[in-house]
């Protein structure tokens, strides 16, 4: 009998009646962040995972797809369920060719398994260097993943706070595969945005072949949700960092919505909220469609360009 476990004290629950956004999205619009956490008594957690989340399963992330007008999801391996591919690879399955899949590997596996990935929809793995969520892997084992999974055209996720930039950025630029850093590299929105350490972000995507998710002002707003003037100015914060990577990583740039929102004891995001904040990142036609479906179709779905 599988044991359940209990959910991670002051954890919130992910929002089941979303707003519906006023933002229309444009068609084949792409979720390019977001996750599946079990069920668990289907597919349990790992157990050297850090916390333990919610359900957030398939039915739910596709119910949400369809309620926000997203066409397809890139769902992200999360650290709840290690190197356990199953969850993720199940709803991959299930989307009907409208999912791809980021995996987490170790550099054990064989050939015929990173194939059997490729086959099921997998198009990347991730390195996530956030101490809170997971125990440091050796430079040595992600050299190895990496350099295994260049020839299948798969790029790296990498997920970091921006403090420890200066001391990743060394290993990053030896990656032998595209870079799609998480959630713009965690800056300090209360620093400026024309300040040295978003400056040395910005250089570094520039540097190498290094996409960026503009994802999550959620987690990094410190003015929150509920700013001034309603649903228009929410994570009023964020937007300027936002907007500059839009603006300087226009063809490199990705957008999701980060459900089931992960480890958030503050608020809950309302994710037609988020959809509403994209006009303000991402200020034109021609700039909303190349974040929301011309480059995640590129990285995920080339074959159909
Ligand atoms: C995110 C963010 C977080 C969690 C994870 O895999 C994860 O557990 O990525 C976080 O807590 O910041 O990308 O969903």
């Amino acid at each position: 009998m599988t044991t359940v476990a209990q959910k991670t004290p002051g954890w919130l629950d992910w929002d089941p009646a979303p707003s519906a956004p006023a933002f229309r999205l444009p068609a084949g619009a792409v979720d390019a962040h977001c996750h599946v956490f079990g069920p668990q008594a289907e597919f349990p957690f790992a157990p050297e995972r850090k916390y333990t989340p919610c359900d957030g399963g398939k039915d739910q992330l596709f119910a949400l797809r369809d309620h926000l007008g997203v066409t397809r999801n890139v769902i992200v391996q999360a650290t709840c369920h290690g190197s356990d591919n199953s969850a993720m690879l199940d709803a991959v399955r299930a989307s009907d060719g409208r999912a791809r899949g980021v995996a987490t590997v170790r550099p054990a596996i064989t050939d015929a398994e990173l194939h059997s990935l490729h086959e099921a929809g997998v198009r990347g793995v991730r390195f996530n260097f956030v101490k809170r969520l997971v125990d440091a892997a050796p430079v040595e084992d992600l050299r190895t993943i990496a350099r295994r999974i260049a020839p299948l055209g798969w790029h790296v996720v990498v997920y970091f706070e921006a403090a420890d930039l200066p001391g990743l950025e060394g290993f990053l630029g030896t990656v032998p595969t595209p870079l799609v850093v998480d959630h713009m590299g965690r800056p300090d929105v209360t620093r400026s945005v024309d300040g040295p350490e978003f400056a040395r972000f910005l250089r570094f995507t520039d540097r190498h072949d290094v996409w960026v998710k503009v994802s999550c002002p959620e987690r990094l707003s410190v003015t929150g949700p509920a700013a001034v003037d309603g649903r228009r100015r929410a994570y009023d914060d964020v937007v300027p960092f936002a907007r500059r990577v839009v603006e300087e990583c226009g063809d490199r740039v990705l957008w999701g919505t980060d459900w089931p929102h992960p480890n958030l004891t503050d608020h809950m995001p309302d994710d037609g909220l988020l959809v509403d904040h994209l006009p303000r990142i991402a200020e034109t036609a021609d700039r909303q469609w190349r974040l929301l479906v011309d480059n995640p179709m590129r990285l995920y779905w080339p074959e159909e360009l």
